[in-house]
């Protein structure tokens, strides 16, 4: 809608488009029973779903079209680490039926245009306003609604808000000081222009070895005269193993694709493959190095979940694994002192988030590419020619900076979400989220987040759980309608025990022990608390589903909320 205003404006004059632009807002506000935040995998279903069931829905959306994650990460080499057979829905069969697998992993393009195709076909532009960026989302609570406002006028009032806004959208953007004053160019790999950027001839600074950092450097490498990658944290990267998928392969898949989605949903990841049973500990030397050499070889998933069961809780096993990764960089890496510069050593192995990567650690032998290790040489500031470290400037014309995001509860805040008694969000998060199931949270009536914290949504394949999250709050509201329910809000308790046990699970594992934005590190004063639920997506259906067979126990249904918060003593 903005680039058609844009273009209107420079055809018909500014004011005559005010007008037209206002009254095209007006026809969209209005006062519905539910507003979905976000046209990504979680906003496009969720909207369906509830239109279906039929609930007045409207949903918002910042970008100026569908694909959340996949709109804006538009980098090159932007590819998704699930395998493109596990990476869509499952509630459409005969689609899936039709979808071309091509690849081993889907391309940012090919998971866009997928989700550009499920929306026409589903007809889901038309419940969409986009280019509308939500920053206030206000809960009256006279008139029990929430007031949801964006950026370019839209005000909508609902009985529902569901934050689709997904766990990883939130950029975060380090400031180094002198970098409005760079004279080349900057881009952000969260938010990368919609057009070619030109690399050739160009002298690029990568700043983060995320997986973001990871999958663009190969491609910068290729295009750009030459890279320097700034890296703060070296990282166990595995390889992808990116091919083209066998058509014998995909049509047997297909074949058998509504049994494969059944048993993907029981599974802890989203992905079913099997879960290793046996501990590092219980193999002889050889056969574990046997073990890891061949899920090293199959990539992906297979050495992230494939390999020993206690990899992530016994330091003595997640030793043995760490070291091979190290010794396969080694193996690598031509030169010696890049080798050991990144071989990781400040963390344990997948206690970040591990990177899945194409050809990552062979770049670094191409002559084009060079590397600065931060925590020996940080970075001093920005000039107008470049980065300058503590021993070294470095000339440059463009820099990209794979900085990560605010995980989990930044896109929330951003929101501005101010509940009953006009508390904030981030107030009533100042210690860290606090939520029922990551699905609700105490003192936001009637506000639902889709893998918010205390979700399993990002440990796991996350369409999987996005399905789960948008089909359990669809049946919710329905049933909330069907007996006579103005809303729903989660206990205090119940979100303190759920909070509590999201806790306890990380705290049986290594991931606590990182820096990682799995435990809100990465952004300057966040509370360090670890924030998904990684008890396992099967484990956490089976609870939802017991907690709605049993009347939604947990939450306090209907025009009852206020009375009996003061009861449990609501915060
Ligand atoms: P990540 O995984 O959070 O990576 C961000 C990278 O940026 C990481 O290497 C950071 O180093 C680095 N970083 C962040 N701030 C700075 C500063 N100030 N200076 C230098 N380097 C910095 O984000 P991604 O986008 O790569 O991936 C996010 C998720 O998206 C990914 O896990 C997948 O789930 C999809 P650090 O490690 O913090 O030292």
């Amino acid at each position: 809608m903005r680039r058609w205003f844009a273009t209107a404006v420079q055809r018909q004059g500014a004011e005559v488009c005010r007008t037209i632009w206002a009254v095209a807002i007006q026809t969209q506000a209005g006062d519905y029973d539910a507003v979905v935040i976000g046209a990504g995998f979680a906003g496009l279903y969720m909207v369906y779903r509830l239109r279906e069931a039929g609930f007045r829905v409207r949903g918002l959306e910042a970008g100026s079209g569908v694909g959340g994650t996949w709109y804006w990460n538009r980098y090159p080499g932007a590819r998704c680490d699930s395998e493109s057979m596990y990476y869509s829905y499952s509630f459409l069969p005969e689609f899936e039926q039709e979808w071309p697998l091509e690849q081993r992993y889907p391309t940012q393009p090919v998971i866009l245009r997928y989700l550009q195709t499920v929306a026409g076909r589903l007809d889901l532009l038309k419940d969409f306003t986009f280019g509308s960026r939500v920053d206030s989302v206000r809960f009256d609570d006279g008139a029990r609604r929430w007031t949801v406002r964006a950026g370019d006028g839209l005000t909508v009032t609902a009985r529902y808000v569901v934050t689709a806004t997904g766990a990883l959208s939130a950029a975060s953007r380090p400031r180094f000081e002198g970098a409005e004053d760079f004279a080349g160019q900057q881009y952000s790999t969260a938010s990368w222009p919609h057009e070619p950027v030109p690399l050739a001839g160009r002298r690029v600074g990568l700043i983060g070895t995320g997986s973001s950092g990871v999958q663009v450097l190969p491609e910068l490498a290729r295009q750009a005269e030459s890279v320097t990658v700034f890296q703060r944290t070296a990282q166990f990267v595995t390889p992808a193993r990116q091919e083209r998928l066998d058509p014998r392969m995909v049509e047997l898949w297909k074949a058998n694709y509504q049994e494969i989605r059944r048993r993907t949903k029981i599974t802890p990841g989203g992905i079913p493959i099997p879960s290793p049973i046996r501990s590092a500990l219980e193999m002889p030397a050889a056969e574990r190095t046997a073990l890891c050499e061949e899920a090293w070889r199959r990539g992906g998933i297979w050495f992230l979940d494939g390999t020993f069961s206690d990899a992530v809780t016994s330091p003595e096993v997640n030793a043995i694994v760490a070291d091979f990764v190290r010794s396969k960089i080694g193996e690598i890496i031509d030169d010696p002192v890049v080798a050991e510069k990144l071989k990781p050593r400040t963390h344990a192995w997948g206690t970040k988030r591990v990177p899945v990567g194409s050809d990552y650690y062979e770049t670094y032998n191409r002559p084009n590419v060079s590397l600065v290790d931060l925590r020996a040489d940080p970075i001093e500031r920005i000039t107008p020619a470049g980065i300058r470290t503590r021993s070294a400037e470095h000339p440059l014309d463009v820099i990209v900076y794979a900085t990560g995001f605010d995980a989990l509860t930044g896109s929330l805040e951003r929101l501005g979400v101010i509940g009953r008694d006009g508390v904030r969000l981030q107030d009533a998060w100042a210690g860290g989220p606090r939520t029922y199931l990551g699905l609700m949270v105490p003192g936001f009536p009637n506000l639902f987040t889709i893998t918010g914290p205390g979700s399993p949504g990002v440990v796991t394949n996350v369409p999987v759980a996005i399905e789960q999250h948008v089909e359990w709050i669809a049946e919710f509201l329905s049933y909330l309608r069907e007996h006579g329910h103005d809303g729903a809000e989660a206990a205090p308790d119940a979100a303190d025990q759920w909070t509590a046990h999201v806790r306890e699970v990380a705290d049986t594992t290594l991931y606590p022990t990182a820096d990682s934005w799995y435990m809100g590190a990465n952004i300057p004063g966040k509370p360090r608390v670890f924030l998904p639920y990684i008890g396992g997506l099967g484990v956490y259906r089976r609870r939802c589903d017991e907690i709605a067979a049993g009347g939604y126990p947990g939450f306090v249904l209907g025009s009852s909320v206020v009375a009996q918060e003061a009861a449990h003593g609501a915060g």
